[in-house]
């Protein structure tokens, strides 16, 4: 068992983990499941990003793809003319830390040349040219679990034992990015909430967090609005998942994961604030 992580290196930027970071989630997509279409402009997208920030997110992931289950595969040109505007309106800015989330080593490079801090990989940099790019910057590293891929993920996924393989995943991964000479600090994990996943998959992952928190590396949850929330709570309507969001991400941060990844930002930060103020109040 290792220490718990309590920073996070991530380009130009230590992130201190020791409480959870906000990440939230700009999607420059028309499709993705609770906000495609919204921010489709570059700039709505950045707007929001500054009412995220100015909310209390610690950082930004942009994404110009949509990886709900079943989504369509978009050319590498149209995620490059999505992302890119954004990603270079925000990440020049000195205290704004951006990640870019997307499987495709040609847009991470773009990416960081254009100033995000972080990539954050869906298919876990299982790309090797994604590992080239991921060695060849300083950019901090979301490595996500996935099984399979975003078109057949949810037909019928099947574990022996989800925690262990998705935690013995994730440690082979940081493995090969470390052996690739990437430092260790730059490095967080995703155990992937409903990327081939049932929701009882889901629902044991965020039971055994401390079993990705004892590997020592910052992790990430993503729980925000997804359907495990909708199954458990009957609300079909994505936007509509906001209690059962805040709750995951609050049984999350108390299990003392580091970065909740959220549509969110002002209630989570909210809710977030009052379970500290509750944890810290005096004898
Ligand atoms: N979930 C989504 C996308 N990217 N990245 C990480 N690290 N962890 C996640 O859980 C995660 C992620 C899916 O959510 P969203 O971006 O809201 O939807 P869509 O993929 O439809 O754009």
């Amino acid at each position: 068992m290792s220490v718990p992580a309590t920073r996070w290196r991530c380009g130009r930027f230590t992130l201190p983990v020791d409480r959870p970071l906000v990440m939230g989630i700009l999607n420059v997509t028309p499709d993705s499941f609770s906000d495609g279409g919204r921010f489709i402009d570059p700039d709505a997208a950045v707007s929001h990003a500054r009412e995220m920030i100015a909310a209390g997110a610690g950082i930004i992931d942009v994404g110009g793809e949509s990886t709900r289950p079943g989504a369509p595969p978009v050319s590498s040109e149209e995620e490059l003319a999505r992302v890119l505007p954004v990603v270079e309106a925000l990440g020049g800015e000195p205290d704004v830390p951006v990640s870019i989330d997307t499987r495709h080593a040609v847009i991470a490079r773009a990416c960081v040349d254009a100033g995000a801090s972080t990539i954050n990989d869906v298919s876990g940099f299982r790309d090797p040219a994604m590992i080239g790019v991921a060695a060849a910057c300083d950019a901090g590293l979301v490595v996500m679990h996935m099984l399979g891929e975003p078109q057949t993920m949810q037909d019928e996924p099947h574990y022996d034992d989800v925690v262990a393989e998705v935690r013995g995943y994730l440690l082979a991964r940081a493995r090969e990015l470390e052996e690739a000479g990437i430092a260790r600090e730059r490095i967080a994990l995703d155990p992937g909430i409903g990327f081939g996943k049932t929701t009882q998959h889901n629902l044991a992952l965020l039971r055994d967090l401390d079993a990705f928190v004892e590997t020592g590396y910052p992790i990430v949850v993503g729980a925000s609005r997804k359907r495990f929330i909708g199954d458990v709570t009957g609300e079909s309507e994505p936007d509509k998942r906001l209690a059962g969001s805040v709750a995951a991400a609050i049984w999350s941060a108390s299990r003392g994961i580091h970065v909740l990844r959220v549509h969110d930002v002002r209630e989570t930060v909210a809710a977030l604030a009052v379970t500290d103020a509750v944890r810290w109040a005096d004898r």
